[in-house]
């Protein structure tokens, strides 16, 4: 692949957390890194073992393969292989690779002089995952609580799991996650709408401006908050999501054991109805 003239220029030593300028290269477009390196090593060893768990799960139908955390009676001690020690192998592995990548992008973002903002946000997706599979089932004493590796069996679990606490819509953490999920794809509607309105007219029509974009929103709802702002509030929007959605499921069990509903016990019994 061809070096663009721009290429050369961004190209240069540096940034790395680890390893100097021992992996300090590209494959192609891609920066390889230490955390290149660990990322590719964990992906593959996580993979063939989900493989190996496919071959000997009795079925290669995708929806059904199931990859099964260990039985509660193994705690928090490791597995047999063959009875939850591949789940424990690919979450290891899975943290491996998720880490990796956070660091690896952390190692570009140094190189290119820019903020920590990308791994940051994608760490959050990484927080939400480790809550599932590690806090949350230490908190409960066994990694039987993690959730099953498998496109349906993922599905039960979360149905299962919610309707332990017989209904999860109750609980006011997954409130805030799912309205910080509907605000995010709000927030993102008006944004990717207003910029192409903006700057992608019909053939013939002139791109139109910042100050086009503002003048819509002050016109509409006498507010705008500006071209940056819109970017601040979409990243506080998305973090959100993740952070209340690992929050809701870590209280549930650990900290909260009855039903949902229950939960709002507390407006009846205050004080101030009596
Ligand atoms: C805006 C602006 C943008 C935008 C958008 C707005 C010119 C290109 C979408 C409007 C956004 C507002 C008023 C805030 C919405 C807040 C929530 C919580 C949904 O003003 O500046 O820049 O893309």
């Amino acid at each position: 692949m061809a070096m663009l003239s721009f290429e050369r220029k961004y190209r240069v030593r540096g940034g790395t957390l680890v390893g100097g300028d021992l992996f300090d290269f590209w494959v192609g477009p891609f920066y390889v890194g230490f955390f290149g390196v660990t990322t590719v090593f964990c992906t593959l060893v996580g993979t063939l073992m989900l493989f190996y768990g496919a071959a000997i799960g009795g079925t290669w139908n995708p929806w059904t393969i199931n990859i099964a955390p260990p039985d509660l009676k193994y705690g928090l001690g490791l597995a047999p292989l063959k009875d939850g020690g591949i789940w424990q192998i690919v979450t290891v592995c899975a943290l491996g690779a998720f880490v990796s990548w956070a660091l690896r992008q952390a190692e570009i973002a140094r190189k290119l002089g820019m903020g920590y903002h990308i791994p940051v946000a994608y760490g959050m997706a990484v927080f939400a995952y480790f809550t599932l599979v590690v806090i949350r089932p230490v908190l409960m004493g066994a990694w039987g609580h993690g959730f099953p590796y498998g496109i349906l069996s993922h599905l039960d679990w979360v149905s299962n799991t919610g309707y332990q606490y017989l209904h999860f819509h109750y609980n006011p953490a997954h409130m805030l996650a799912v309205t910080f999920f509907f605000t995010t794809t709000l927030a993102l509607s008006l944004h990717g709408a207003l910029v192409l309105s903006a700057i992608n007219p019909a053939p013939g029509e002139d791109v139109k401006t910042a100050e086009h974009e503002n003048t819509f929103f002050r016109d509409t709802i006498g507010y705008s908050i500006g071209t940056l702002g819109i970017h601040r509030v979409g990243l506080f929007l998305a973090l959100s999501a993740g952070f209340w959605s690992a929050v809701c499921i870590v209280i549930s069990g650990p900290f909260w054991t009855h039903g949902w509903p229950q939960w709002w016990g507390w407006w009846l019994n205050l004080p101030i109805w009596n």
